[in-house]
This record gives structure tokens, C-alpha cells and sequence, in this order.
């Protein structure tokens, strides 16, 4: 497995916009990692690969999670959501990925999830906040990762959970799961502080 065999292979998956895009995480991914305390080549390797799937037709998509035994309730939720975990089971029967860390940031970048990882939170922020980004309240999003992960990984949850009310469409259960964590991880975290101050 090399990296440079992973760049080639992984830009062939996608148009260009989207490599452009997956630049931008990858180096947002290993900012977030040097500022937050996490392993900076995992979080290239996972931000590398986080969209491998995304630019997949729908029905090849699918068909992998049919095939292939991913979550099936991933199919009563919206589309986007369904290349998160084609990717990680592609990069692993493609290219032999096989760090479960790194797997499960892929896994999990577009969704969130209970208890995520350091891993996981700097790979679904740096999503969220790629120099390409732009939509409503993405700056305020950049200054809370200057400093705190979790606060600014919260608020992107919540400008995606708005845009899905605002659409009347279904939310992911585990998205939902992952803010209310997040919150409570703010929360002890807070009660840390007042206590240790
Ligand atoms: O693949 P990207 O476009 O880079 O970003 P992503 O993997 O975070 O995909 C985000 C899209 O998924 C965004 O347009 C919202 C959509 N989506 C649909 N249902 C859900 C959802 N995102 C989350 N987190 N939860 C959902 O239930
Ligand atoms: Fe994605
Ligand atoms: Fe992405």
C-alpha cells in the first residue's frame, strides 16, 4: 500500500472538482491533526480516501451495499449518505486498507456517529470546512476549529440537520446520535473546566 499509488488511484474515481475538494481535506486533515493532538498520517490517509465512492453511479452504490452486507437501512436514507461506507469497503477490497481507524473515519465522515474517534471528528471537520466550502456559516465553523474541535464539528452537524428540517427530508439516525454526544462531550467537558478552575 503507497500512498502515491492511492493519490493516482483514488483521483481516477472522481472528476476533478471532487480531487480538488479532496486536496482540501487532506490538508485541512493534517492541520486539524498537528493542532489537535492526532496522528497527521492517518488523517492524510482517511482524507484521502473519504469520497473514493462519491462520484460512483447510484446504482453501483447499491448494488455494493446489497452485495456486500453494509448497513441496509442506508437504503431508506438519502444517497449521499451511502458512499461513506461504500468507500471504506472499497478501499479495503481495492487497495488493501485494512486500519480499522482509518476505515471507520471514512466510514463514518459523512454521517458522524456515538463516541467518535479523534480520528473521526478531524476527518468529518475538515469536510466541513475544506478551503473549497462555501455555504451559510462555514466561516463560523473555520474560527471554532482554531480552537475546539468539538464545538465546531457540533455546528456542522447542526448547519446540515437545518438544511435536511428545511427539506423535509430524513435524518440519519446516527448523525442525530453524534450531536447529542458531541453535546455531552461539551458538556463534561465544561464541568471539567469549572471544576479543575
Ligand atoms: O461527500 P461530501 O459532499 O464531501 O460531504 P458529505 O460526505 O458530508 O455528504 C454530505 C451530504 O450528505 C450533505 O449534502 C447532506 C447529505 N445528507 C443527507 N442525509 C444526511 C446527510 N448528512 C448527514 N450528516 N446526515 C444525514 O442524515
Ligand atoms: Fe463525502
Ligand atoms: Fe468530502
Amino acid at each position: 500500500m503507497n500512498l502515491e499509488v492511492l493519490r493516482e488511484a483514488t483521483r481516477a474515481q472522481m472528476p476533478e472538482k471532487r480531487w480538488r475538494h479532496t486536496l482540501g481535506v487532506v490538508d485541512t486533515a493534517i492541520t486539524l491533526a498537528h493542532r489537535f493532538g492526532g496522528d497527521p498520517d492517518k488523517a492524510e490517509l482517511a482524507a484521502l480516501l473519504h469520497d473514493y465512492a462519491k462520484a460512483w453511479p447510484i446504482s453501483r452504490q447499491e448494488q455494493a451495499i446489497r452485495e456486500y452486507d453494509l448497513p441496509p437501512e442506508l437504503l431508506e436514507y438519502d444517497k449521499e449518505l451511502w458512499h461513506a461506507h461504500v468507500g471504506a469497503w472499497a478501499v479495503r477490497e481495492e487497495h488493501g486498507v485494512d486500519d480499522e481507524e482509518v476505515l471507520n473515519a471514512i466510514r463514518y465522515h459523512t454521517s458522524g456517529r456515538e463516541y467518535m474517534t479523534l480520528l473521526e471528528k478531524i476527518v468529518c471537520l475538515a469536510d466541513y470546512i475544506e478551503p473549497g466550502r462555501d455555504y451559510p456559516g462555514v466561516n463560523k465553523i473555520r474560527q471554532l476549529a482554531e480552537h475546539n474541535l468539538e464545538e465546531a464539528l457540533t455546528v456542522g452537524l447542526d448547519s446540515t440537520i437545518t438544511v435536511l428540517l428545511e427539506r423535509g427530508q430524513r435524518i440519519f439516525p446516527l448523525t442525530v446520535l453524534a450531536r447529542n454526544d458531541l453535546i455531552r462531550f461539551r458538556n463534561e467537558h465544561k464541568r471539567t473546566e469549572t471544576i479543575g478552575g
